[in-house]
């Protein structure tokens, strides 16, 4: 650290020359966050200093953070819960807004390992969970932490999750499966009907990871269920900071029942409230205040735009690259495209070296993987495909 404190015009330039190494979401088509919305930007600055790790201190944080949990609620058709004991923890709503999916996920399936293990079910060994193959890697962080071992089941021709596969890997040491609302690499949802025909039937807890798919789902054209509608899905992640277009970090955790909150409560003896059931002890206020925000200024109509918006860009794209002789893996479900391309590997290293774009590629098969998102335009797409048609022809 330097002796003597800097100028704030010297901190801001460096600041500004720094940000200029950035990419500003300009030419990349590998992300799935966006530039937040202005509105949330405002309300982020406004409650900077918000910490909703000390409820009590910022009943205002904490009010808007019941009111996005009451929203996300209704979006994924939970049922408001009553219990007024929840009042205690701060939220009269089963769920709480995380850092993001990685939280969001690691705390669904702490809080299933609390309940099996205060006695729903006798665990002779290590506990397991059953998650598809095309899981988000933050499922190895779970295993990691928390000694859970983690079963991956195969996926279909469409890259859905083979529930025969997932039945074959359930035992008696099974707490939960998962499934996911939009995977990350090809956007396809698992059947998550049948996956929770089976947990009910095993008598498991049922995640849904839709971190990205959250956002998208609930306003495509034909939306298929993925959420509480269906009996047996028992924890949902959504992510407002992916498709929800609010501020980094914004993700959140939504249970059916308060029983799964209880179950991830720790007493906090000297703050303004009794007990905290999150995974990280301070949290930002600002972030729900953006969440809210956005919320409240798109309501379901703007949010539909915004996915109309990325499926025209994505239906575009798949078009024109179909032109060129480029299927797709799948036909796309959300704005998420795995192009079959010759050597995917050396096409993604010219177009980003020869033309500044920046694209991923699926694991297994490999494949041009692109996002389209919010930022992209429809110019953007033209150039890219052109530029697409340069390399192939280079290849
Ligand atoms: N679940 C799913 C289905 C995801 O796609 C992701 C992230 C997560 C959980 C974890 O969410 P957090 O990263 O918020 O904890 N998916 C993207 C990925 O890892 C995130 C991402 C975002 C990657 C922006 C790159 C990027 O530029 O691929």
């Amino acid at each position: 650290m330097n002796d003597q404190g800097l100028s704030e015009k010297e901190i801001f330039s460096y600041l500004e020359n720094v940000k200029s190494e950035d990419t500003d979401y300009y030419r990349v088509l590998s992300s799935m966050c966006t530039h937040p919305h202005k509105i949330a930007v405002e309300a982020h600055r406004l409650f900077i200093e918000a910490n909703l790790g000390d409820l009590g201190l910022f009943a205002g944080a904490r009010r808007l953070e019941n009111e996005v949990i009451k929203m996300l609620g209704e979006l994924l058709h939970a049922q408001a819960v009553e219990t007024p004991s929840y009042n205690s923890y701060g939220s009269s709503v089963c769920g709480y807004l995380t850092t993001g999916g990685t939280e969001s996920n690691i705390q669904a399936v702490r809080g299933m390992k609390n309940l099996a293990t205060a006695g729903r079910k006798k665990l002779g060994h290590t506990p397991n969970i059953v998650i598809p193959e095309s899981a988000h890697f933050s499922f190895d962080k779970v295993a990691d932490i928390m000694g859970i071992e983690i079963r991956r089941a195969l996926l279909d021709s469409e890259f859905k999750v083979d529930t025969a596969s997932v039945e074959s890997l359930i035992d008696a040491n099974t707490i939960g499966l998962v499934g996911i609302a939009g995977n990350t690499e090809f956007g396809q949802i698992d059947p998550i009907e049948e996956l929770a025909k089976l947990a009910l039937e095993n008598e498991l807890f049922l995640h849904v990871d839709a971190a990205f798919g959250g956002f998208v789902i609930p306003f495509l054209e034909n939306p298929c269920p993925f959420d509480f509608k269906i009996p047996g899905v028992t924890s949902i992640a959504i992510d407002p900071h992916k498709m929800g277009l609010s501020t980094i970090p914004s993700g959140a955790l939504l249970f059916r029942s308060p029983s799964f909150l209880d179950s991830l409560k720790v007493d906090t003896p000297y703050l303004t409230t009794k007990a905290q059931f999150t995974l990280t002890g301070t949290r930002s206020g600002a972030s729900a205040a953006a969440t809210y925000a956005v919320m409240k200024h798109l309501g379901r109509e703007g949010y539909t735009k915004n996915v109309q918006y990325c499926m025209q860009l994505t239906n575009k794209i798949v078009e024109e690259a179909r032109k060129f002789g480029f299927e797709p893996l799948i036909e796309p479900v959300m704005n998420v495209v795995a192009l079959k391309v010759p050597n995917p590997d050396l096409m993604r290293e010219q177009l980003l070296e020869k033309f500044g774009w920046n694209v991923s590629i699926t694991r297994d098969p490999r494949s041009l993987r692109l996002v389209l998102m919010p930022h992209n335009t429809a110019r953007d797409v033209e150039e890219f495909l052109q530029d697409l048609k340069k390399v192939t022809a280079e290849l």
